[in-house]
């Protein structure tokens, strides 16, 4: 290894593998009220920020999940108008969303304002859209934001969070998806990133389990690559009120008014295909 650069490393104990970038400088350390926050120049994924040690993002390859985590649950609700994103502080998802004319107003609630400051400073791509008119930025509990909110307020949820340890923990359970429920509109989508199909598959069960007991009427779990999230393989887990999940306003996608990189109308399509691991026996 050449002298001044040093691989930045999230070992994942439990399946016996980790994921390395070439760092040529940490640009940032900070430990918040709430998590420890580094940003890394790597050699060629761009910047990259951990939590905890744990790779949220590059600039290399954020388009994947971001595009995924925000446009199959737009696409799928009739009338996206009334957008809520817990967490996502980096405002990656949140430009997404705001892709869509249908989107009257988009609110982010994220806990820990230092990620936003942060992505601004480092990711300031992802923050381009912030000052968009109908963007909200609230730094505040997402659980409590829910749980106030009005019965049938918002048309999607989507929860963008770290792992569901730490502070992430209580968006992960059939209390939060019952307030989750409770504040969707009849036709509304409730989207979570749900982790890797390959490492976490009994999570994902879990939260499909726990979303239909809230009273969600369906669950999908779409799946895309992500290189720098263990094992490389991510999902997002979908649960929608009323409807099918499957089919959605697959017109719009196709002649949609904006760039996007990996999703396309043809994409969304095929990973509405159950992944065949959620198939197989648990034990
Ligand atoms: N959301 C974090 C997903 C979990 C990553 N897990 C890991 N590296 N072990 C990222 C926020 C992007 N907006």
């Amino acid at each position: 290894m050449a002298l001044g650069e040093e691989w930045f490393t999230e070992p994942c104990e439990q399946h016996g593998s980790a994921f390395s970038l070439k760092a040529k400088k940490k640009l940032h350390e900070e430990q918040t009220a709430y998590q420890k926050i580094e940003i890394f120049e790597t050699t060629q994924y761009g910047n990259l920020m951990t939590i905890d040690g744990f790779v949220m993002l590059t600039d290399r390859d954020n388009f994947l999940y971001h595009e995924m985590m925000s446009h199959p649950a737009l696409y799928t609700h009739p009338a996206p108008n009334n957008v809520l994103v817990i967490g996502g502080g980096d405002c990656g998802t949140l430009k997404e969303v705001l892709k869509h004319p249908e989107v009257k107003l988009a609110q982010q609630v994220e806990i820990d304002e230092r990620v936003t400051r942060l992505s601004e400073i480092y990711f300031p791509s992802l923050c381009e859209s912030n000052n968009d008119p109908r963007a909200e930025l609230h730094f505040v509990d997402g659980i409590k934001w829910v749980k106030d909110a009005a019965a049938g307020h918002y048309d999607v949820i989507i929860v963008d969070s770290t792992d569901p340890i730490g502070p992430a923990e209580g968006l992960f359970n059939e209390a939060f998806y019952r307030e989750c429920h409770r504040a969707l509109g009849e036709q509304g989508i409730l989207v979570q990133q749900s982790e890797s199909p390959l490492y976490h598959i009994k999570l994902i069960h879990a939260m499909r389990e726990a979303m239909q007991r809230a009273g969600f009427a369906q669950t999908l779990t779409l799946d895309f690559p992500q290189p720098v999230y263990p094992s490389g393989w991510w999902s997002a887990t979908m649960a929608g009120k009323s409807g099918t999940l499957t089919g959605f306003r697959e017109n719009d996608a196709a002649q949609k008014p904006f760039a996007t990189r990996y999703y396309s109308s043809a994409r969304h399509k095929a990973s509405t295909v159950e992944i065949p691991l959620l198939a197989e026996e648990q034990d």
